[in-house]
């Protein structure tokens, strides 16, 4: 079932798309994003029907933590499970290489990966599709704890199934 994980090109291309996502995540951390965005206020009364979500992140990330900020205004109550090797929690859960982003969540029988806004996660759990996850690829600019500015670049949540087929499950702008 996981067999595509240990395809060489697939690997490669997740390796080269981790490490363009990190040199995003460190700028991020440089622009001092501290400012509550307006997408937060919007979220930040509803309350969540998952409580508690896991948080799977290396502690050297610090739009992960900024992300998990973004989590916790929304009504989250958030889990940490720190780690330096993500490539296996990917893997375990299931992450498709294509989609990988830095921090993996657990939310109920979800996997939620990346930088997420919670209004997605939100609507995941009240429209439970048959879906194993959602994410984010990459480290797009603007996304929920990779505010730059009021500068978002165009970015889409995937929805994953077990198998590994995508599809577009939400576009940010
Ligand atoms: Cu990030």
């Amino acid at each position: 079932m996981r067999r595509r994980f240990s395809k060489p090109k697939v690997f490669a291309f997740g390796l080269a798309a981790a490490s363009l996502v990190f040199a995003g995540c460190t700028a991020t951390i440089d622009s001092g994003a501290s400012t509550t965005s307006s997408w937060e206020e919007a979220v930040g009364v509803e309350t969540a029907l998952v409580s508690e979500i896991t948080v799977f992140w290396s502690p050297t990330c610090g739009c992960c933590g900024q992300w998990i900020e973004h989590a916790k205004a929304a009504g989250f109550q958030v889990k940490d499970e720190i780690t330096e090797d993500m490539s296996v929690i990917k893997q375990t859960y299931g992450v498709p290489p294509s989609l990988t982003s830095r921090h993996t969540t657990v939310v109920g029988d979800y996997v939620v990966e990346g930088h997420i806004p919670a209004e997605d996660v939100q609507r995941l759990l009240t429209e439970k599709p048959d879906v194993a996850g959602i994410a984010v690829p990459g480290m797009p600019i603007g996304s929920p704890g990779m505010e730059s500015g009021d500068y978002t670049e165009l970015y889409t949540v995937f929805s994953f199934t077990e198998s590994g087929e995508t599809t577009a499950f939400a576009e940010h702008s």
